[in-house]
């Protein structure tokens, strides 16, 4: 069969004295961290949209990476051979998962029937191909942005007909998830948003949404779909105010409707960045509300304000995500999908190599951080003493809710002014610094 990465052959753990550009230094699949396998903690996917499907293009001129796989003139056959392309890098990569829309796979035909046959033709040679390789399918999700009608968005948009045709799309994706043993179903609300009050009526649109996620929810119960729902926030782009802000906007929103038990989120750090977060926040707002689901791997830059997806490589950053995985004991069946792209100008093929042998390297060193951080730092032991007023007598009253205003002021005038306790900042960063090393 012919061979889209001919240079490349299956990357391999080095270990850290490595400078084989092309080798894992940190990422051991097989090495054990906290109880599991790197490849359990971990649990990489590799893209289709990004890796596979973008050449680079902005609004400024089109992409200047040329991807051998695209150059079929046939819609169709060039998706096949992006499959060929994609399932021989996930597995040279060595990852054990990959992601997709149903528009990376398969092309839009000329009506609903054309796009179900084509979506379905390329998800039936998946299976098999997932079958030969042993790589799974962590998510599947539909695109209701790209296509020009669903300019006004897709379950929200204002009118009817439209949220049809997502629906349409939505209900093909989720076969095809099925299908795949896909583990979760991503919702990322595309241009579910608005850019203007004047024409929007804001209410109506996010009941729609509900509405739609309902719909999904009763049709996965009808149909045995058993993975987890994920919702995905971003607070803008494509539209000025899109309706899934972040973490805590999305589980109020499913909470206001009823919907928190059949979905969790799919956090993308980028995403926080762009409202405002650290990503670790809205990570663990997520995790506090028992509903982190899934990470979409990636980092953007503090002197955008846009969507730069970029391979993420900042150590501290993925430390402090971990921690938190660890802290709820795995993000299975979410994983870490490297929602990220190669820049414009990195027209290698070996550049989409780099990008991700980077970031699987960066998230394994976090790991063994994370775990030597939660267990063997005096953090853990800082932060509990910190809150160590709450843990008994009046304070773990007040806990219980056992304690009224009035007993809570009559304690005020008992106990005077507190002894002023320092939050110690400097001191967590530093020791924090000390196992990072
Ligand atoms: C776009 C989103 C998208 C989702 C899947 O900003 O990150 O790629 O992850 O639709
Ligand atoms: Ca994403
Ligand atoms: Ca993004």
């Amino acid at each position: 069969m012919k061979t889209y990465f001919p240079n490349t052959e299956k990357i391999q753990f080095e270990g850290e004295s490595s400078r084989n550009p092309l080798a894992f230094r940190y990422y051991d699949e097989n090495r054990i961290v906290a109880g599991k396998t790197m490849k359990e903690h971990l649990r990489y996917a590799v893209c289709y949209w990004h890796t596979f499907c973008g050449t680079g293009a902005d609004p400024f001129g089109p992409g200047p990476q040329q991807l051998p796989w695209l150059n079929a003139s046939n819609p169709m056959e060039q998706a096949h051979q992006k499959m060929d392309a994609a399932f021989e890098f996930f597995t040279k990569l060595g990852v054990p998962f990959y992601c997709f829309h149903d528009r990376d796979m398969a092309p839009e035909g000329n009506s609903v029937e054309e796009s179900e046959a084509n979506l379905w033709e390329l998800v039936k040679r998946a299976k098999d191909k997932q079958a030969e390789s042993g790589v799974k399918l962590l998510w599947g999700t539909a695109n209701l942005f790209s296509h020009p009608r669903y300019m006004n968005g897709g379950a929200t948009n204002s009118n009817f007909d439209v949220v049809c045709q997502g629906a349409a799309q939505v209900k093909a994706a989720i076969d095809a998830t099925k299908f795949l043993g896909g583990e979760n179903y991503v919702f990322w609300g595309g241009r579910e948003g608005y850019d203007s009050l004047l024409n929007t009526n804001m209410k109506r649109e996010k009941a729609h949404f509900a509405e739609f996620l309902r719909q999904c929810v009763n049709y996965a119960e009808e149909t045995g779909f058993t993975g987890q729902f994920l919702i995905e926030p971003k607070p803008m782009e494509p539209t000025k105010h899109q309706y899934d802000v972040d973490s805590a906007t999305v589980i109020g929103f499913l909470r206001e409707n009823g919907l928190e038990k059949h979905f969790k989120i799919n956090h993308e750090p980028n995403h926080g960045t762009l409202a405002g977060h650290d990503p670790a926040h809205d990570i663990q707002v997520a995790a506090d509300a028992g509903m982190l689901g899934s990470i979409d791997a990636n980092r953007g830059d503090a002197q955008n304000g846009w969507d730069t997806d970029q391979f993420p490589t900042n150590l501290n950053s993925a430390v402090d995500i971990m921690r938190i995985v660890l802290q709820q004991g795995g993000l299975a069946p979410g994983g870490l999908n490297f929602d990220a792209k190669t820049r414009r100008n990195s027209t290698d093929l070996e550049d989409i190599f780099y990008g991700h042998i980077g970031a699987m390297d960066n998230f394994a060193r976090a790991l063994v951080i994370a775990d030597d951080v939660n267990n063997n730092s005096e953090i853990p032991k800082m932060l509990k003493q910190r809150y160590s007023s709450f843990d008994a007598g009046q304070g773990s009253a007040f806990e219980a809710g056992k304690l009224s205003l009035s007993d809570l002021r009559d304690l005020a005038a008992t106990k005077g002014e507190p002894t002023q306790i320092s939050g110690q900042q400097e001191l967590y960063e530093n020791i924090y610094n000390i196992h990072i090393g």
